[in-house]
């Protein structure tokens, strides 16, 4: 049957042995069977630019993505708060399109709604204020001139930065905050929902202004793949052997 498949946040880097075992599978035996994979962001555990595409790591990524898009597969790729320096050499490399967040599609006759998941969690007002910052274009322009090894510096100090805080961050501030996903939602006449980012795989429904709606959420790829697929019976978890 026709479907297309979801995953997000695999934070993918040379010393992530599991998760990047588990996307080379995942590439090789699960997604060629779906005619579309759309990667709701944090691929990579960070981007530093589109002049990073030539480590040997970033060429086995998206040479077996370039691989599965040969294959027929269509791959879109849309921004996370990691890797949202991701612009459109790389989505070549990967023959993969980039996807705004939100995108609203229809799937199989439903309206899905597409995110990351970042800008709901407005909780997180320390988040969200660095969002503004380094989402702004005029601030990726001047850090994307600065040399690829003085980026990856200040990306590291961020790093650390960001993990010291997370320690310090109540877990309901770091979850998507319910009434930006209601505006979200009427703001796109209440379609389903499929997100990431927050790593707490689920499936909630709810009702809104007499509407019953789905949210599903994608989880990390740190223990254990993940996948959602959708056809025109719905949406169900993927099963997914490695
Ligand atoms: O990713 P995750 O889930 O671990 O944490 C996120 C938020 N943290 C981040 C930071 C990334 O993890 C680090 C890698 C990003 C690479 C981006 C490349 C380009 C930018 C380079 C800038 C130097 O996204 C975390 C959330 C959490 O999700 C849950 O939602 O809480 O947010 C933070 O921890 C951010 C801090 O609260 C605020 C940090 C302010 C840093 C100010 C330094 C300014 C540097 C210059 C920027 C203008
Ligand atoms: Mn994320």
């Amino acid at each position: 049957m026709s479907h297309s498949l979801f995953i997000s946040d695999l934070h993918l880097c040379s010393s992530s042995r599991k998760s990047t075992r588990l996307f080379e599978h995942f590439v090789q035996h699960t997604a060629p069977h779906a005619e579309a994979l759309y990667i709701l962001g944090d691929l990579f555990e960070y981007w530093a630019g589109d002049d990073d595409l030539g480590t040997p790591f970033h060429r086995k990524i998206t040479g077996a993505l370039r691989e599965l898009s040969r294959n027929g597969v269509a791959i879109f790729i849309m921004h996370g708060n990691r890797d949202f320096l991701m612009q459109e050499k790389l989505a070549e490399a990967c023959g993969a399109s980039l996807l705004n967040d939100p995108s609203l599609l229809d799937l199989y006759g439903t309206p899905t709604l597409l995110s990351h998941g970042d800008a709901l969690c407005t909780d997180d007002t320390a988040y969200q204020d660095f969002r503004r910052q380094v989402r702004d274009a005029g601030w990726q322009q001047q850090f994307l001139s600065l040399p690829l090894a003085q980026r990856k510096a200040q990306i590291e100090q961020l790093r650390i930065q960001s993990k010291s805080e997370k320690q310090h961050k109540a877990m309901s501030i770091m979850d998507v905050n319910p009434q930006a996903v209601q505006e979200l939602l009427q703001q796109n006449h209440y379609p389903r929902l499929i997100h990431g980012h927050t790593h707490r795989p689920a499936h909630h429904l709810y009702h809104l202004d007499g509407h019953t709606y789905d949210r599903w959420v994608l989880g990390d790829w740190d223990k254990q793949a993940n996948a959602l697929r959708c056809d025109s019976t719905g949406i169900h978890w993927e099963d997914i052997k490695a």
